[in-house]
């Protein structure tokens, strides 16, 4: 297996990556309580006003989520789920075709029904472990799907995470999650994967599986960070108001990029986007003067 960057394009069905070497996950929660922009995006006018703004700003990703996934948050059910997400995603697709719309979900009726409304791109927190038919229905369609880490689940997950070796925990449980897809049908090629940072993690289980991203990446498939606006990040930095950690979050998408990062999940695409262009033109060497007029820099 090679690592984390696979393929050129950022179309349906595959996991590549845009030639400037990332792609950019926009977050559009349709929830009343999610941690950062809970309430925000319950209209479906608001919300497809959001994804267009983020798709405008260079987002590669919709991803549209109906059930908040923060420590303590209550679980939905699957008709409520599709009750926020479905006329969402349903709207993005036909005012934007083409575009690469992904469900934020771990219910297979939910992702179903998302499928069939243009989705291309299931993200499992629950790593295809929370509904059993989930694993045949992303081999059958063909869909993108991220599996990510999670010690635990939302309810509880916080209160006490405890690990050995929180990045080697971490690598066996992708690689595991990584074989049972494939034996369940899904392709190799279909597969991104995500340590889930801020899933049953303490501050320092975050910084670490930052620190030794590289690892994750050596799995050989694309991987996916999110540490966008999360509360490690304000503890850091003494932000207790999500909506002020975009500093965090852009430093934390920076390192991750540069120990081999793909898929980057943020709220915030424009100022994430500058910063990863940057970051990427300075690892990759392939910054192209075509794209910025040739002057003396400063
Ligand atoms: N984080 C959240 C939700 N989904 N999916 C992946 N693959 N990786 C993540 O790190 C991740 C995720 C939590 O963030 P958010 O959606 O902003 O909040 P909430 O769960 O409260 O809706």
């Amino acid at each position: 297996m090679t690592g984390g960057a696979a393929g050129t394009t950022g179309g349906a069905h595959t996991t590549g990556v845009r030639s400037d070497g990332f792609r950019l996950m926009g977050i559009l929660n349709v929830t009343p309580d999610s941690f950062s922009d809970g309430g925000r995006y319950l209209r479906r006018e608001a919300a497809l006003e959001h994804g267009a703004r983020m798709l405008a700003e260079g987002a590669d990703i919709v991803d549209v989520g109906g059930e908040s996934t923060r420590p303590g948050a209550r679980p939905v059910s699957a008709a409520q789920e599709l009750a926020r997400v479905g006329p969402v995603i349903d709207g993005l697709a036909a005012a934007h075709p083409g575009a690469c719309i992904s469900i934020d979900t771990s219910k297979a009726s939910v992702a179903r029904a998302a499928l069939d409304a243009g989705a291309s791109f299931v993200n499992d927190v629950s790593a295809l472990r929370a509904d059993p038919e989930m694993a045949a229905l992303v081999a059958a369609s063909g869909a993108q799907c991220c599996l990510m880490h999670m010690q635990g689940e939302p309810r509880t997950m916080q209160l006490e995470p405890r690990y050995a070796d929180v990045v080697d925990e971490v690598k066996a449980f992708l690689h595991e999650r990584l074989s049972f897809a494939v034996r369940a049908g899904v392709c190799e090629q279909q597969v991104l994967l995500d340590p889930g940072i801020g899933f049953g993690k303490t501050l320092e289980h975050n910084l670490e599986l930052l620190r030794r991203l590289d690892e994750i990446v050596a799995i050989g498939r694309p991987v996916v960070v999110g540490t966008s606006r999360k509360s490690f990040l304000g503890l850091l930095t003494d932000r207790a108001e999500p909506d002020e950690r975009l500093a965090g979050t852009i430093a934390t998408n920076v390192l991750a990029l540069e120990r081999g990062a793909s898929v980057f999940r943020v709220h915030d695409v424009a100022p994430v986007r500058e910063a990863l262009t940057v970051a990427a033109a300075t690892v990759s060497e392939r910054w192209s003067p075509t794209t910025s007029s040739a002057r003396t820099t400063s």
